[in-house]
């Protein structure tokens, strides 16, 4: 951004072509250029010959004009000292003779908040595992180490510095791509006053992979949370937590194909750092503990094994094996065994059709009360009527002592009508109720406050238990995130403005692909279409619109599939909720019929029906291929309308929200018997869009700065540079086009008058008061200042300026006036004095 070399030495403008198919092609160890932008000739070959030649030398960054590229170098290096923080923050050489790196990114996004006092955005992309992350660690660095040291601030700073800590060891978790990969999105807004000291933030998060609680793919991990807890933690601390060390021991975590081993030393000493961040950022220890008991209480869930009951009557239900495990669980999280029980083995739901679903899913569709319970009772379960809570609790024990199920069951089998069923019933009131039930075809009509009771296999236990792990840890990574949030954001009054940085998970094509890739690319669609729109597309038009001499270059646009997924009505996502929306939450396989129907004629589509699955040979799976800016990408359809309905069964959250754990009750106020109105929750796929949306309109409102990450190799390995893997990263990010465009472009451009207004101190034509037009008066200035007359260009409405460091330049200039001129004026009062 910085450190420009206009002038390209003859030795260095020479390239060779770069051979693709070699992972390390001959190339002129001389082309080291720190600004893409000065090679000549200015082509593919040649970006990739300067990016390895820099590479060898661990110059990871580049510049392309104002735009930093960065390659993993996958190893530490030591460029990122205190010291090199000060050599980018004081400059006693010139930025310009200091090299590319991300400190010169933060430096330059820090200063123009503080000088030019504009809300700033640095926008950080690239695939999984580019070192999106680590760059978003080192601009926090930057910022903490970089600005002031009042000890008012001090608080403030650490608990920024320390947020990422925490919400990498819930939020993070290895990957076939990363060993740290970013299972959320995340934009943090740090706020600075005047003074450009920081005085607080907020972090967005977007979208946890919460699947990855349960299931993990191969060679991949769950969260590191679990892994640091089970390594680190004290033996009392275990103890009280019921756990043991070893991660065996958990079923989830028991994913055969990754090797914990290899984590077990980061593991205990990253749960050492996960504890004090969590301290420094704020959580009491009782706080600590309890979020402690809820990671444990997930992984003792997870452990509970449902045997199937057959019972006399021919229906099929279950039982707990480990009851054991059950009552730690129910310790863990203060709540009565017999509740916890209930709620995984048996479902309640209401019979209240007045558009509401108490006792369901958390809302009704077009009069069906069950329209989002994807594991409806079937026609061979017990079924219980009853209506109210302590009935409810009744029949529980009335379940444990008498044989009324077969009476029941043999009830379901004639579907007789509710009102017999409810005087058979002891307790219930039957005569007050006009129920139907007709169980066989699933048909429940018109009665209020009350409730139908059904038995769960043990695959629907199983599938229960299993959505209310993924629901108490995705709810308490959002509540920690809250909490966070509560204790970092602005305590101060004032004028603030704010400097963000957006992390988000990279762009993923793994050997099988669901619901949560989908969301992860769509995501990276929406930047990649930001960040080509403000680059290259806004860019050209403004030169054109300013009359500025420009020759139009072509680049790849992406607006078609992002449209594709988000089109209202018609985009994939809405199709997905057109599905959710139906009787028994649709199917996957309408779905994926209705995608064939809509894109038939769409060349970036395909249905792929009985596709070989990546797992096992023998099995199928039906999915859609998606032609995205970086590649196809085949998405199995299995899960997705499950996972974009997300929903919880309201005995779950119910009984969660019975727990005494002061957390847990807070996770789901859903679960309180005493609302009724309860909305249908937007899916998750439609929060996602609405999200992102949000996400870009804050970008779009922000000056933009822009990292983009480059992965060198799929191996995670150092000094390996894929020339394959690279160039294909340069192509679909349109890097080359990028290039051209800084080239001939210009890094900066304000209005006449506004230039004027800003550094007419520079000049005695201008200063204190320039009386004819503003264009003239630039002119005027430009003439009088040290600065090239090809570093900028006249618009209609504009000035344009070809450098950044030309601009910095002119900040220079103008604080050393503005200084000169205060000693003036403080001399000229002591003088009168
Ligand atoms: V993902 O989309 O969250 O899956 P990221 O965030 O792009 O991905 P990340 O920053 O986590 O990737 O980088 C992956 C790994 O590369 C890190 O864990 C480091 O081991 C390594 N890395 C990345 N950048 C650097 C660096 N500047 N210096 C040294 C690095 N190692
Ligand atoms: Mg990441």
């Amino acid at each position: 951004m910085f450190a420009r070399n206009n002038k390209v030495p003859r030795s260095c403008s020479r390239t060779r072509t770069v051979d693709a198919s070699s992972h390390t092609p001959f190339v002129d160890p001389a082309a080291d250029l720190p600004d893409c932008i000065s090679l000549d000739p200015l082509n593919e070959d040649s970006l990739l010959a300067n990016l390895l030649s820099r590479f060898k030398r661990d110059h990871i960054y580049t510049y392309i004009g104002n735009i930093l590229l960065s390659i993993n170098p996958y190893k530490p290096l030591a460029q990122y000292t205190e010291q090199a923080i000060a050599d980018y923050k004081l400059r006693t050489v010139a930025i310009s003779q200091l090299p590319p790196h991300v400190f010169a990114v933060a430096d330059h996004a820090w200063r123009s908040l503080r000088d030019f006092y504009s809300d700033q955005v640095i926008v950080i992309t690239g695939e999984s595992g580019s070192g999106k992350t680590e760059a978003s660690k080192l601009i926090l660095q930057y910022l903490g180490f970089a600005t002031g040291k009042s000890n008012e601030l001090e608080t403030v700073r650490q608990q920024l510095l320390l947020c990422n800590p925490v919400l990498e060891a819930f939020g993070n978790a290895k990957s076939i791509h990363n060993d740290n990969s970013s299972r959320f999105g995340k934009y943090i807004e740090l706020e600075f006053d005047y003074r450009g000291e920081p005085v607080g933030g907020l972090i967005t998060h977007y979208l946890l992979e919460k699947s990855r609680v349960t299931t993990q793919h191969h060679g991949e991990r769950n969260f590191h949370i679990f892994f640091q807890l089970l390594a680190g933690a004290d033996v009392q601390l275990l103890k009280s937590l019921k756990l043991q060390r070893n991660t065996d021991n958990y079923l989830y975590l028991r994913n055969n194909h990754s090797n914990p081993s290899v984590w077990h030393q980061s593991d205990k000493e990253e749960f050492l750092n996960t504890k004090k961040a969590l301290e420094t950022v704020g959580f009491s220890a009782e706080d600590i503990v309890n979020i402690f008991r809820i990671v444990a209480a997930v992984l003792k869930l997870g452990n509970l094994i449902f045997t199937p009951v057959s019972n006399i009557d021919g229906t099929e239900g279950c039982s707990i094996n480990n009851e054991y495990e059950l009552e730690e669980v129910a310790t863990l999280l203060m709540i009565s065994i017999d509740e916890l029980r209930s709620a995984l083995l048996y479902r309640t739901y209401s019979v209240s059709c007045s558009g509401m679903d108490p006792h369901g899913m958390g809302g009704v569709s077009g009069g069906n009360c069950f329209s989002r319970d994807s594991t409806l009772p079937s026609a061979n379960s017990r079924t219980y009527i009853g209506n109210n809570h302590q009935q409810h609790q009744q029949m529980l024990l009335q379940q444990q002592r008498t044989s009324l199920l077969s009476t029941s069951a043999s009830m379901v089998g004639a579907s007789m009508v509710g009102r017999d069923m409810y005087q058979m019933m002891d307790g219930c009131h039957g005569s007050e109720v006009g129920l139907q039930v007709a169980l066989g075809s699933r048909v429940y009509q018109d009665a209020k406050d009350d409730f139908v009771m059904t038995d769960l296999s043990a695959a629907e236990a199983t599938t229960g238990r299993d959505a209310l792990c993924k629901a108490l840890y995705y709810r308490l990574f959002t509540w920690i995130i809250n909490s966070i949030n509560d204790r970092i954001k602005v305590k101060q009054h004032g004028k603030r403005r704010i400097l963000s940085i957006l992390d988000i998970y990279g762009f993923e094509n793994l050997p099988t692909n669901g619901f949560e890739q989908l969301i992860i690319n769509y995501c990276n669609e929406k930047l990649q279409h930001f960040v080509t729109e403000i680059i290259v597309k806004e860019e050209q038009e403004v030169y054109m619109q300013e009359g500025l001499e420009w020759s139009p270059i072509l680049f790849p646009d992406n607006v078609a599939v992002c449209d594709l997924i988000e089109k209202h009505n018609l985009g994939l996502l809405a199709i997905m909720d057109e599905e959710c929306q139906r009787p028994c939450n649709g199917s996957e396989d309408a779905f994926l019929n209705k995608v064939g129907q809509v894109f038939q004629d769409n060349t970036q589509v395909e249905v792929a029906w009985g596709l070989p699955s990546k797992s096992s040979d023998s099995t199928t799976v039906n999915a859609f291929r998606l032609k995205h800016y970086a590649g196809w990408v085949t998405y199995s359809v299995n899960g997705f309308l499950e996972k974009n309905s997300d929903l919880l069964v309201r005995g779950l959250s119910q009984s969660m929200y019975q727990c005494s754990h002061p957390i847990v009750k807070e996770l789901f106020p859903e679960g309180n018997p005493r609302r009724t109105t309860l909305r249908r929750p937007a899916t998750s796929g439609t929060q996602f869009k609405v999200a992102i949306i949000a996400l870009m309109r804050s970008l779009r409102s922000k000056n933009p700065h822009f990292v983009r990450c480059i992965k060198p190799n799929a191996f995670k390995q150092p000094h390996h540079f894929d020339v394959q893997t690279i160039q294909n990263q340069l192509r679909y990010l349109g890097l080359l086009e990028s290039t051209q465009v800084k080239r001939n472009g210009y890094a900066f451009r304000q209005p006449y008058a506004w230039f004027l207004q800003r550094y007419k101190m520079l000049s005695t034509v201008t200063w204190p008061h320039w009386g004819g037009v503003a264009i003239e008066g630039v002119a005027r200035l430009l003439r009088d200042l040290p600065i090239s007359a090809t570093e900028y260009a006249f618009g209609r409405r504009m000035l344009f300026i070809k450098n950044d460091s030309t601009l910095m330049q002119l900040e220079d200039f103008r604080r050393i006036r503005l200084d000169d001129l205060a000693t003036l004026i403080q001399k000229t009062f002591r003088a009168w004095a």
